[in-house]
């Protein structure tokens, strides 16, 4: 039976050590809860970090933990305090976390920290290796592992692989200043499906997948060699009846001594007002930011003081990363000076907490609190957010939420505010803190049925559901791999026949693409390669090309091959004449060329080439998006305006091109099987111009594709190597 590998940096599962005694508690955290159906049921394996380095651990106890979590369905990865150091503290949270979260100035280029990252991720990789078999399935989570996919994947390509990245995907501006920028994407698309929180960060991802990689990206899917790549949103959910059922409970039992504190302000005055905040102690939180606009919001509005009193639950994180030590200092220095100014003998305008608190405490902040005040300045989702509303069961409260967290893109009947704001900021918490009770319920009525529903459970229900489904994916494509066995076949074939057909297109298919299409000119290699193809009587080798037959004369005239030019105006066969095989005008190309030059001028990097009969329109060095847009214009323009005359609009390989609709590579090849009678036909060719040969030659030709794409061709190979492979073989096994 196949099994599901969960990987993440950490383990669900607190460990601890004391007196040279190890204690493994489950965590309780979003994760662990939403991933339980995924790993307690049937075969499963969740691979983490322990939490403790090589160092704090003798031999003996590191077996043991790998006991101890064995029991969870669980294997560790081992860290030493260097790769903590320099992995996690170095290049996970120095490097990665800034940049993802927009603080280009925190963010750390360090050769130590990247090579680090590597060899962690490799670790990772061996740890998954020695439990993975064919058909498994493998979910790798957040920014630390951003590698591993690939790792897997290239050693076990039968596996299906999910990535899912709990943080923001920044835009392609900051992305492309990280020097590493085209191995983490590499790393990335090992996976199967990758998964976003929101379709911003998806959106991010693919524009730079298409730039930096300059992929071919159809929709949310990406062509990535001979596979394809699915890209999707699944935003996060909560454990909802966790949190609503909590709340409840709290209300009928005991209180805590903290809500016995929450309550004597509540009472104090029936204006008493409380305002929340949590998070963890993370520059991206915007904590300072907000104390400054609770600030703000004092002075402006002064009837507020004595009523209203924010508590602000920091919990403390990455304290060893200088950032981390500064935004501490700068927030307690803060919320020193507030308290100082503002408070008087019987209030205290913040109350501060730095540490975290045992989940009773936390329910009883967020079912006491009238504002929730959550302003991050960029946050993958924030599941904050979504607790505080799952434990309004009088569904009174108002959320302020900022509108950089991914929450906010599914949270609408949340206050949004930007939190750079103050103005807005002070107004809306006056809002918030005045808000009728009406409108609080009906707003919260419909954020708690969406996250009644979409809870974290069905979050990784909807993952697996799309990982599974990508298997089918390869399936769209028609062709099939030219493996082996049909190769076999083919050879053998060919070497039954007397009289054999080699339709051979040129570009992108005998040789690789170059900038500029003059400098694509034929190698050395390639000449030798077809001469000693065609140096066979047997063989008809026949170059098939859009090019025009000038640049057909310069290369070939002077080879014993016969060619065709110009999509099929043009054949030369050896030691003749040039002879049309269509009469053509090229009168409207007058009209045409104005059109595509303003399209030249307004796209950069896109040229004309003019051909007797033909005019394409190159942009394969132009920007991958904005030349999407322009074809897409470019498509409609022409197609409206030939579609009165005899013309055809024909999508290459980034290439346009324009020319009479009764020309194609198809009706010249059937002119060449006319009369003739091949007993073996290959025939092969990369881009949309080709497909008219594969439609029209008979069953019994070999029909092959360069790329992966969908085709109506038998089958496919990868790339322009390949095709000289095919032709070697031909050659050397007749
Ligand atoms: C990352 C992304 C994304 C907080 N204080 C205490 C406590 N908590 C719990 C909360 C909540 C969790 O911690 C915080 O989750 P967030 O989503 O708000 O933020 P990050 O830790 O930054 O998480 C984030 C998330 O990954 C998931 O993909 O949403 O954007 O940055 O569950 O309840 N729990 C207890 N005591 C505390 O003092 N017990």
């Amino acid at each position: 039976m196949n099994k599901t590998i969960i990987v993440s940096n950490r383990l669900p599962l607190q460990i601890k050590l004391e007196d040279n005694k190890l204690e493994v508690t489950p965590s309780v955290g979003g994760l662990a809860t939403g991933l339980k159906s995924v790993h307690q049921d049937g075969k499963s394996l969740w691979i983490g970090w322990s939490g403790l380095t090589e160092e704090e651990l003798t031999p003996e106890l590191s077996k043991e933990v790998k006991a101890l979590v064995k029991k969870e369905k669980c294997d560790t990865v081992t860290l030493s305090q260097h790769d903590l150091d320099n992995f996690y503290y170095g290049f996970s949270n120095r490097t990665l976390w800034p940049l993802f979260h927009y603080f280009m100035e925190y963010t750390e280029f360090e050769e130590t920290f990247w090579a680090s990252y590597k060899t962690v991720n490799q670790k990772f990789a061996d740890a998954v290796l020695e439990h993975v078999e064919d058909g498994d399935t493998i979910w790798v989570h957040d920014y630390q592992l951003l590698l591993l996919p690939k790792l897997i994947k290239d050693k076990k390509p039968n596996t299906t692989i999910g990535f899912f990245l709990h943080i923001p995907y920044p835009s392609y501006e900051i992305f492309r200043t990280f020097p590493w920028r085209e191995q983490l994407l590499h790393g990335m698309l090992g996976a199967d499906l990758i998964g976003f929180h929101t379709y911003d960060y998806e959106r991010h991802f693919l524009s730079s997948v298409k730039r930096i990689l300059r992929l071919d990206v159809n929709f949310n899917e990406i062509t990535y060699h001979d596979r394809i790549v699915k890209v999707d949103s699944f935003p996060m959910g909560i454990d909802y009846d966790k949190f609503y059922n909590s709340a409840l409970k709290q209300k009928n039992e005991e209180k805590s001594e903290l809500q016995k504190r929450l309550d004597d302000h509540i009472q104090s005055s029936t204006e008493a007002r409380m305002i929340l905040s949590i998070d963890r102690m993370d520059y991206t939180k915007g904590i300072p930011n907000r104390i400054r606009a609770f600030e703000y919001f004092l002075n402006k509005y002064p009837e507020f003081k004595e009523k209203v009193r924010l508590i602000m639950l920091a919990v403390p994180s990455r304290s060893n990363v200088p950032q981390y030590q500064r935004l501490k200092r700068e927030t307690d220095e803060l919320v020193g000076r507030i308290n100082g100014n503002f408070a008087t003998v019987s209030w205290t305008p913040i109350w501060y907490f730095y540490r975290s608190m045992p989940f009773g405490n936390l329910i009883d902040l967020y079912t006491s609190s009238h504002v929730a005040m959550i302003t991050p300045v960029r946050d993958g989702m924030n599941l904050v957010a979504k607790e505080y509303v799952a434990t309004r069961t009088e569904q009174d409260g108002v959320l302020m939420l900022s509108e950089m967290a991914g929450a906010s893109k599914e949270m609408n009947e949340a206050i949004l505010i930007n939190p750079n704001n103050f103005e807005q900021i002070a107004d809306t918490l006056k809002y918030a803190l005045e808000m009728p009770l009406e409108e609080q319920q009906s707003r919260m009525k419909i954020l708690q049925k969406r996250l009644r529903r979409y809870t974290v459970e069905k979050w990784a229900e909807e993952f697996m559901k799309s990982l599974h489904a990508t298997k089918n994916l390869g399936e769209v494509i028609v062709a099939n791999r030219l493996n082996q066995t049909i190769q076999k076949q083919m050879i053998s074939g060919f070497n039954a026949a007397e009289r054999r057909l080699f339709l051979l297109d040129y570009d992108g298919t005998l040789t690789s693409f170059k900038d500029n299409p003059k400098d694509a000119s034929p190698d050395q290699n390639l000449y030798k390669l077809l001469d000693e193809l065609q140096s066979d009587p047997r063989n008809h080798v026949v170059i098939i090309s859009g090019r025009d037959k000038e640049t057909f004369t310069e290369w070939f005239t002077h080879k014993p091959y016969t060619l065709i030019t110009d999509h099929g105006v043009w054949l030369k066969e050896p030691n003749k004449d040039w002879v049309a095989l269509e009469r053509l005008k090229n009168d409207w190309m007058e009209n045409i060329r104005p059109i595509l030059e303003t399209f030249v001028d307004r796209t950069p990097g896109t040229f004309i080439e003019a051909k007797k009969y033909s005019l394409a329109w190159h942009y394969r060095k132009a920007d991958p998006e904005l030349a999407q847009t322009r074809t897409l214009e470019i498509e409609t323009v022409l197609t409206s305006l030939t579609s009165n005359n005899d013309l055809s609009v024909l999508k290459g390989n980034k290439v346009i091109e324009i020319k009479s609709s009764s020309v194609n590579k198809g009706r010249a090849s059937s002119r060449l099987l006319n009369g003739t009678n091949y007993d073996f036909m290959f025939c092969i060719g990369d881009d949309w111009t080709d497909e008219y040969m594969f439609k029209e030659l008979p069953e019994s030709a070999y029909t092959v594709k360069v790329g992966f794409q969908k085709t109506s061709a038998k089958y496919y190979i990868k790339n322009t190597d390949e095709v000289r492979d095919i032709l070697n073989e031909f050659i050397h096994k007749s």
